[in-house]
């Protein structure tokens, strides 16, 4: 449903803001425009290259939220692996799971050639410090929900994820090449769940529809502030880190999903949501920005509950570290005994 064609030309050819505050010497001042060099020409950067300690930092900061989602993330879709309705459906969220899990820990491998560690980043998510997508702090009352999971927050995630393919960052650009093929087969098993419920009963045609009542709009926060209001977006694409705008996704994200409601038989909790022949895009309601930085802020219905479920899981995962460090200890050991 949604492919690598979803990635458009860069909104940009216009000059924005420069990539580094100021040179210190000559020196910094020909590896920055070495750096600008390789960026104006949608180059890659790798971890052995030179770059500004700002796009650094950015990068650490967005592929760490990222991997966070991730992780967080399957913690409303655990919930439930024990009560799916068929032997077929729970394989399927199993493995649906578990991949979240591997995008984690593609994407902190990928932050950790910044020159972070992983002990860092998960300090910051768990002393409630980093944060992590908004979408995953509300709760999954139902076994549609699941289906609604995989067809619009899997959506979501893939039409953000397509452009990041194309990031700067050599590690994150390739990590999100496996990540997006991933995330393709969990939009597709979601919207195929939500297929199959539509034909059943009137109730469980009404159990889809209210999934799909409480996520909408949630979803549509997913991609972020308004660019009017998101501080980290001209400089992000500056350094061809982001490709598309948050409002150009959201956009592209509500084309493409209305048609495929149409096909489902739900209808979109939006009266405002209507084709505008003029702009050749569907105008849409307002989003409630208040209720998304309350959620993102700490305050959302289950920001409490995600985080002391994923300390829990930490602190009961670390007997599984400490014995994988004492394996790798003995067998180096062996090596060096061997070598000697
Ligand atoms: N939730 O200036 P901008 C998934 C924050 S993966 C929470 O626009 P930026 C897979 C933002 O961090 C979903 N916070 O920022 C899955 C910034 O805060 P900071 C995650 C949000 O970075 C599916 C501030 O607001 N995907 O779902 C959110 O240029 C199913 C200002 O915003 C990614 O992380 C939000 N929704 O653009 C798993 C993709 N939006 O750091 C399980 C990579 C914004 O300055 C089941 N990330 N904020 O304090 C990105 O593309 C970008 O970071 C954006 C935000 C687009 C999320």
């Amino acid at each position: 449903m949604y492919t690598q064609s979803f990635s458009t030309a860069d909104a940009d050819n216009k000059p924005g803001p420069q990539a580094v505050v100021a040179p210190i010497n000559a020196e910094t001042a020909a590896l920055m425009a070495h750096f600008d060099a390789v960026i104006d020409a949608d180059g890659k950067i790798e971890p052995r290259d030179w770059m500004p300690e700002a796009y650094r930092k950015t990068l650490v900061r967005q592929i760490s939220q990222h991997a966070h989602s991730e992780v967080v993330g399957m913690l409303p879709e655990g919930n439930w692996i024990s009560r799916a309705p068929s032997l077929k459906r729970k394989a399927i969220l199993i493995a649906k799971v578990q991949d979240e899990g591997g995008h984690g820990l593609y994407l902190y491998s990928a932050a950790e050639t910044l020159g972070t560690s992983r002990d860092q980043m998960l300090d910051g998510l768990h002393t409630g410090k980093a944060k992590y997508s908004s979408i995953f702090n509300y709760p999954t009352l139902n076994w549609a929900d699941m289906g609604v999971i995989g067809w619009l927050v899997d959506g979501a995630a893939i039409m953000n994820q397509i452009p990041l393919c194309r990031c700067s960052y050599g590690p994150y650009a390739r990590a999100m090449i496996r990540v997006c093929k991933e995330e393709s087969f969990h939009q597709r098993q979601g919207y195929e769940a939500l297929l199959v419920m539509m034909q059943g009963t009137a109730e469980q045609k009404a159990m889809v529809q209210d999934a799909v009542n409480r996520y909408w709009w949630k979803c549509l926060a997913m991609f972020g502030p308004p660019d009017s209001d998101s501080p980290n977006s001209a400089q992000g694409m500056r350094w061809g880190i982001k490709r598309i705008s948050n409002d150009d996704l959201r956009q592209k994200f509500i084309d493409a999903t209305v048609p495929q409601a149409e096909v489902l038989g739900v209808t979109l909790p939006d009266p405002d949501l209507k084709w505008n022949e003029a702009r050749g895009h569907h105008d849409h309601g307002a989003i409630d920005w208040d209720e998304f930085w309350a959620t993102v802020n700490g305050h959302g219905p289950c920001n409490k509950e995600r985080l002391a479920t994923r300390v829990k899981a930490h602190e009961q995962g670390q007997w599984v570290r400490d014995a994988a460090l004492a394996h790798a200890r003995k067998q180096q050991q062996r090596q060096q005994k061997e070598a000697a």
